[in-house]
This record gives structure tokens, sequence and C-alpha cells, in this order.
């Protein structure tokens, strides 16, 4: 067994001991039984015919509710260890993560990247927001006991607390092409001292955030459209839209989580906010992954109360139904602050005022580290 170095470690070793148990112990009974009855049931004579049985209600009965109690047991253990696996902490450190054939990129809220490598603090509630940028990968952290596909087009998050310092080792679990025995690395779990101190050493970073407001003002000129602050203008308001419940040209409403954001900028026809026309161009193929993560990094921060900041993470995004089995829906991480503020707000639209904007070509050398 791999060394247990998360709050995850000893429960789902637990379970997974249990099942072994249970598959150990009835092998054993089935066979013990097949050999007495083998001895005791054996033909004695030539032309022996056997008494004939006609059922046992009590034995049906028994062999029925035994089983099941044993099955319901797997299923209500094993979904307790599932959920309190998959379901994101709102106060979990946010890390963003790029899968890529074959490496695996991570990025601190506090601007600091690695590659195969992630320092994080012992003890720390630690959240992934993660997604791939060609085909699906698998982050799997075995002493931590967890792991989750990162897939094209969509962000997982994974989410873990290490117990104690040291080196672990990090996979891909999932097949990804040539060299997808070597996609793998290291976590480096330290103190929160060394941790400190590890991340001044690596100061001066740009914050996802900073980067995004990067982009977003000048590099991509979303500001022409939605004001440099965010206050709207041809474009509706960004501010407070995160976590928000956003209406619909032709009816319906989503929640503005992270893939929705990444679908308003990639594919902005594809869902019109009500009252707006369809003016805003597409980014498709201007951005890589870790921009659309700084985009959508600064969007967050401009809702209140939904810092993306080391300190707090971003709720909502446990609540993103598109997730998959990752992330499982179905809780109101909403501010209601957010949830309130009236979407038709913006819908007089104000000439943009503001000279900052520019429609220059994206600047992909801009904030990344790419081979
Ligand atoms: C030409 C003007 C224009 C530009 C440039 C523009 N947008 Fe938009 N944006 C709009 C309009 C109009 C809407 C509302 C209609 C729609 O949903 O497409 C919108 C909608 C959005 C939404 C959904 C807002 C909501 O309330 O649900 C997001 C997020 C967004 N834009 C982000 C961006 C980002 C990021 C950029 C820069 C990469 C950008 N936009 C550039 C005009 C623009
Ligand atoms: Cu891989």
């Amino acid at each position: 067994m791999p060394e247990q170095a998360s709050t995850f470690a000893s429960k789902v070793d637990a379970l997974y001991f249990y099942l072994c148990g249970l598959t150990v112990f009835f092998t054993l009974l089935i066979i013990s039984v097949l050999i007495f009855f083998f001895v005791k049931y054996r033909k004695r004579a030539p032309f022996e015919v056997p008494r004939p049985i006609a059922g046992s209600i009590k034995l049906e009965t028994l062999w029925s509710v035994i089983p099941f109690m044993i099955a319901m047991s797997i299923f209500v253990w094993g979904a307790s260890v599932y959920f309190a696996q998959y379901r994101m902490p709102k106060d979990g450190m946010e890390i963003f993560v790029v899968g890529k054939q074959w490496m695996w990129k991570f990025q601190h809220s506090t601007g600091q990247r690695e590659i195969n490598e992630l320092h994080i603090p012992v003890g720390r509630k630690i959240k992934l927001t993660m997604t791939t940028e060609d085909v699906i990968h698998d982050l799997y952290i075995p002493a931590f006991r967890t792991k989750a596909d990162v897939v094209p087009g969509r962000y997982t998050s994974l989410w873990f607390e290490p117990t104690k310092p040291g080196r672990y080792r990090l996979f891909c679990a999932e097949y990804c092409g040539t060299n997808h025995s070597g996609m793998g690395g290291w976590v480096e779990v330290m103190t929160q001292t060394d941790f400190d101190n590890w991340l001044s050493g690596n100061a001066n970073q740009v914050s996802p955030v900073e980067a995004g407001k990067q982009l977003f003002t000048t590099t991509l000129g979303c500001a022409t459209c939605h004001n440099a602050d965010g206050t709207g203008g041809r474009g509706p308001a960004l501010t407070g839209l995160y976590g928000k419940t956003v209406q619909l040209e032709g009816g319906g409403t989503v929640t503005a989580d992270e893939a929705y954001i990444r679908e308003a900028i990639l594919n902005p026809q594809g869902q019109l906010v009500v009252g707006y026309q369809p003016i805003m161009p597409t980014f498709k193929g201007q951005l890589n992954e870790d921009q659309l993560l700084q985009l959508i990094a600064y969007i967050k921060s401009l809702s209140p109360g939904q810092s993306s900041g080391i300190e707090t993470a971003a709720p909502a995004s446990a609540n993103n139904p598109q997730a998959g089995a990752a992330t499982p829906a179905g809780q109101g991480a909403k501010s209601p602050d957010a949830q309130r503020s009236n979407p038709l707000n913006a819908t007089a639209p104000q000439p943009s005022a503001n000279g900052s904007g520019n429609n220059a070509a994206p600047n992909r050398r801009g904030n990344q580290n790419r081979q």
C-alpha cells in the first residue's frame, strides 16, 4: 500500500479492506461448504435415489436478507466516502491544473507556475480546478487516495488535505499516448513556514487574476464592450456575474460557473444573454487553456465575496453540472448577493467611453510559459 498522506487515505483504505475482507470470507465459506457437501452427500450405493426437497422459506429469506444488508452496507459506506471526496470545500486553496501530452502544469493563485511538481502546505484543503489542452488525462496521487479525469473543454475539480510533509508521486492514470508512462511528477507537501518561504522565493509572479485582467483590458480588448472594471457597456456587466443565475435569450436560465463563462468566451452566440445583440466575437483559437483560466479567474474576482485569492476559493465550481461524475451536482454554493443582482440592470447599453481597450491581435507570448 502507498503511504497514507491525506485525510481520505485511511477512509479509502478501510473501505478497501472491508471489501477485501468480505471477498475472502465468502470465498472461504463457499469453498468449505462445497468440500463439506462433496463428502457428506457423496454417492454411497450404485442405485441410490436422493430424498426430494420441497424448499425452505426460512433459508431462502435468510440468504436474501443477509446479502441485501451486505450490499447496502457497501453502498452506504462507499457513497459517503465518495461524496466526501468529490464535494468541493468552500474554503479550499485553489490551484489551476492543465494537463498536456505529456506533462502536468500547475498555477497557484499567487501566480507561481510549476511543471510536474506541485508544492502545497500541509494541513490545508487544496482544491484543484483542472482541464487539458489535448486529450483526456487523469491526475492521480496514490498517497492521497484520490484521482480525477481532466477532460478537453471542461473543468473538473479535485480536493484533498495532505496530513504529513513529504514527497509523493503523481501520475497520469489515463492512457494518453506514447509517453503516457512518463507523465508523472511529485507533490511536495511542506510545512506552512516552508511553503511560505517557497512562495516568497518564487515571488514577482503575475497572479492568474492579474494576468486575466491584462488579457481582458488590453490584449484581447474585452474591455471595449464590458468596460475595464467589468461594469458593462455594449456587453453585460461582469461584476457579480460568477455564481449568478443568467437569463438567456429565448427563455431558460443558467448558473454562471466556470463552464458557463468558458462557453460565453469561446461560443458567445451559443447562449445569448437576454436583452443583448449577438455582437460578441468568438475567441476560439485565440486563447490557450492557461489564458482561459486566467480570464475566468479575473471574472470571478469581480464578484464580491467570491475572491479567487489564496485564502478563499470559489465555491460555485463544485456546482458545475457539466463536470460529470467528478462533481456531484446539487449544491447551492452561490452567494445570495450574486444570485439576486438584477440581470436586466445592464440592458440599457451605454456607449463605452473608455479608450483603454483595443482590439489588438491576441499576444500569444503574454503570461505564459510553454515549451
Ligand atoms: C464586441 C463587443 C464584445 C467584446 C469585444 C467582448 N464581449 Fe463579451 N459580451 C458581449 C455581449 C453583447 C454579450 C451578451 C450577449 C452574449 O451572451 O453573447 C457578452 C457576453 C459575455 C459574457 C456572458 C455575460 C453574462 O452576463 O452572462 C461573458 C462572460 C463575456 N461576454 C466575456 C467576455 C470576455 C472575457 C471578452 C474578451 C475575451 C469579451 N466578452 C469580449 C460583447 C462583447
Ligand atoms: Cu496523460
